[in-house]
């Protein structure tokens, strides 16, 4: 495991945004863990945050023109994403969309840098990838080109084939999926906890559920 996705776990814990128990998920699936990003909420949670997406994106050699952060939740991810490009040297546009249309003042649906070239989502968390493939539809819709997707974490479930939720997206569009962490390191870092250990057969048994083969 690197050593920004220790980071990456230690900070989601801190913040309580990662959480162990039973959360029931959009899909309807009963998940002993919890990724709530929502919970990074202050300053420098969300640098931390934001080096670490910086750092997996940078690492992956995916090339992008700007940033697009869904509503709501993607919304300051994107934009603390390129706070931490800007410090690397790396200053994208970035922009991001309102959930209803508004009928004055400026209007429309997009906020920010006008989507164009190649473009970038930064969101949350995947699952069964429904947030993300809306995302790309939104893009493709405004004339831009969904390039790649940057989530915290790929929780690896199980899509409708045999392959992974991001890798039938990735699959079906062409469209790359980096995440600063899967399912796969927070098993690797669960284990390397004593405190967590008591959570560790409970993330294997959903793993061994309605996760893929490794
Ligand atoms: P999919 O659209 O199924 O990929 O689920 C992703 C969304 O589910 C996220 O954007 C969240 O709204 C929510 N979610 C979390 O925030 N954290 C989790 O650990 C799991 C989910 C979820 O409901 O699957």
């Amino acid at each position: 495991m690197k050593d920004h996705q220790f980071r990456f776990f230690d900070l989601a814990l801190r913040c309580q945004v990662l959480r162990f128990g039973e959360f029931t998920l959009k899909s309807g699936r009963v998940s002993p863990y919890f990724f709530n990003a929502g919970r990074f909420d202050h300053g420098a949670a969300l640098a931390t945050l934001a080096e670490c997406y910086a750092q997996a994106l940078e690492e992956s050699g995916l090339a992008f023109d700007m940033l697009f952060g869904p509503a709501y939740k993607g919304i300051p991810l994107a934009t603390a994403v390129a706070i931490a490009l800007a410090a690397r040297g790396r200053d994208v546009p970035v922009a991001f969309n309102r959930k209803e249309a508004k009928d004055h003042g400026e209007g429309g649906l997009m906020i920010g840098a006008p989507l164009k070239g190649r473009v970038l989502i930064v969101d949350d968390v995947v699952t069964a990838g429904t947030a993300v493939r809306e995302s790309i539809a939104m893009i493709g819709a405004a004339g831009a080109t969904p390039c790649g997707v940057l989530v915290a974490l790929d929780r690896q479930e199980r899509g409708e084939s045999g392959l992974s939720a991001t890798q039938e997206i990735t699959a079906g569009s062409g469209i790359p999926v980096v995440a600063v962490a899967r399912l796969e390191e927070l098993l690797a870092y669960t284990s390397g906890q004593p405190a967590l250990q008591e959570h560790l057969g409970r993330l294997q048994a959903y793993r061994a559920r309605y996760g893929v083969a490794q």
